[in-house]
Formats: C-alpha cells, structure tokens, sequence
C-alpha cells in the first residue's frame, strides 16, 4: 500500500491526476507568496497531527478537514499536514480532505503543505496530486545533489518547498541548495531535545553571512511554541513565519489559541 490509501499508482497516473487536480481546483498557490503577503503580520502555519514519536497519541480522532476550516477561518496563512502513517497517523485523504474543505470554506485559501518524509520525486508528483501547495524537505536526511534535485522537481510543478534544518552545518546546505523559504525545527530530531532558542542562532548565522533575511531567504520557525510569548520572541528575530502543531491540535478552541 502507498502513503494514504489509494494503492500504487505509476508517475504517469500521478502525473494525470496533478493535471486533472489542478484544472478543477487551480495551481498551486507559492509558499513565498503567501508568507509575504501576510506581512507585516507573522504568517501562521497551523499543523494537523493527530500523533507524534516524541508524544505519541495527540489528538486521534479530530476530523482534519473540520479542524482545517477552523484554522483556515482563524487566518492561518498555511495549513501543515501530517501525511506519515506509522509515527504521525496522518495520510494523503488527510492532505485532500483539508485542501477542499478549505478551499470551499470562504476563509483566504492557505497554502497546503505536505509534511512528510520526503526524499523522492514520485512523493512530491503524490502530493500535488492530491492537493498540496508545498513540501517539506529535511536537510538531515537529504544530502546536497538530491536536495537541489528535488527543489528543481519541485518548482518545476509550480511549488515552493520548505527546507528543513537544524544545526548550524546544515544551514551551510540549505543556502547552497538554493532554498528560498528556510525553517529551523527547533526540535533535534536525533535527540528529540527542543530548544526555542535554536531559530535565532540559525537566524544569526543567516544574517552573519551577508544572507538578507525577508530578502534572500525567507526565515520560519518550527517545533515547541505554545503561546503568544513564544511567537512574539522571533518577531524582532525577523521571522515570517511560525508553525505550529501539538498546541493547537490539544486546543479546545484553535481560534481562541491563535488569537492568545
Ligand atoms: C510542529 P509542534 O511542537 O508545534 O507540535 O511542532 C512541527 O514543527 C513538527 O511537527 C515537525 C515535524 C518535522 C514533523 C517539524 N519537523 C518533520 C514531521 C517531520
């Protein structure tokens, strides 16, 4: 079985179906794009997960494309998607539910990003496939060639991803790649250790190489925020954009939490 549970199909079906999806329900949006045109404001990436390696069960039975219509109404630019099986329980109807519902729903359509394990072309056609705007791709698990090879794959759909780092060296193969749209997880994922002070070292970093942040490099936040202090925290670190999961997926309300 492939990722969601719709069987193997071959590129060329995927590629077929990314033609139809996108002739019914248009391209998909930039992820540049829209960050920017939430600014001044700080873009808000709201995350379905409904599970986690490092927390286990979060949420299990929240309706993703309900949960997505309220974050699309509470103004979140970008939906995050959790599409991994084993760890996170998510999967692609998930990524097609929250891409609909959204875009039917009358709220500004935010951009869908797969979150996944990417290290493959045949994954990102299967997200465009089914709706997505973006990808993620984790500089830990890529090295630089494939990295460069599938942002190129990427643009040439008409997507922006989002690449992933951690540590300060990995930031060195972001920038190399070419990478627009940069988010520190500030989670390390060897050692599952958060610490909400590693996007402003990357940021420093960024900013210590003559890399114009906002300008070059658009700069995004991930992992571990859990309130309006710790949004607050990067706004002056020239952060665009921060995401957000578990805290908003244990909300009772998600537009009281992202308003607080
Ligand atoms: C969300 P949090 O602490 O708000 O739930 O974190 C997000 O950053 C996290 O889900 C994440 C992730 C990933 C998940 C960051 N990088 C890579 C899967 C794969």
């Amino acid at each position: 079985k492939a990722a969601g549970s719709d069987g193997i199909k071959t590129i060329d079906e995927l590629q077929a179906q990314f033609n139809e999806y996108k002739s019914l329900n248009g391209p998909p949006l930039s992820l540049a794009d829209v960050i920017i045109s939430k600014q001044p404001a700080m873009c808000l990436a709201a995350e379905f997960k409904r599970a986690s390696p490092s927390k286990g069960l979060i949420a299990a039975n929240l309706d993703s494309a309900e949960q997505g219509v309220k974050y699309a109404n509470a103004g979140a630019g970008v939906i995050s998607v959790l599409t991994e099986e084993r760890w996170f329980k998510g999967g692609l109807d998930d990524l097609r539910g929250i891409r609909e519902a959204t875009q039917k729903s009358g709220a500004d359509r935010p951009a869908i990003l797969r979150k996944d394990f990417v290290t493959t072309k045949y994954q990102i056609l299967e997200a465009a496939a089914n709706g997505a705007d973006s990808i993620l791709l984790i500089v830990a698990v890529l090295p630089l060639g494939l990295l460069k090879e599938l942002i190129d794959y990427a643009r040439n759909l008409g997507m922006e991803p989002l690449v992933e780092v951690h540590a300060l060296c990995e930031l060195d193969v972001a920038l190399e790649s070419g990478a627009k749209v940069i988010g520190v997880n500030n989670r390390n994922l060897h050692t599952m250790k958060l610490d909400l002070a590693q996007t402003e070292k990357v940021a420093n970093a960024i900013t210590d190489k003559g890399v114009k942040l906002g300008q070059d490099v658009i700069l995004c936040a991930l992992s571990g925020m859990s309130n309006a202090h710790d949004v607050d925290r990067y706004r002056n670190q020239k952060v665009q954009m921060c995401l957000i999961g578990e805290s908003l997926m244990r909300a009772a309300d998600p537009a009281e939490a992202i308003k607080g």
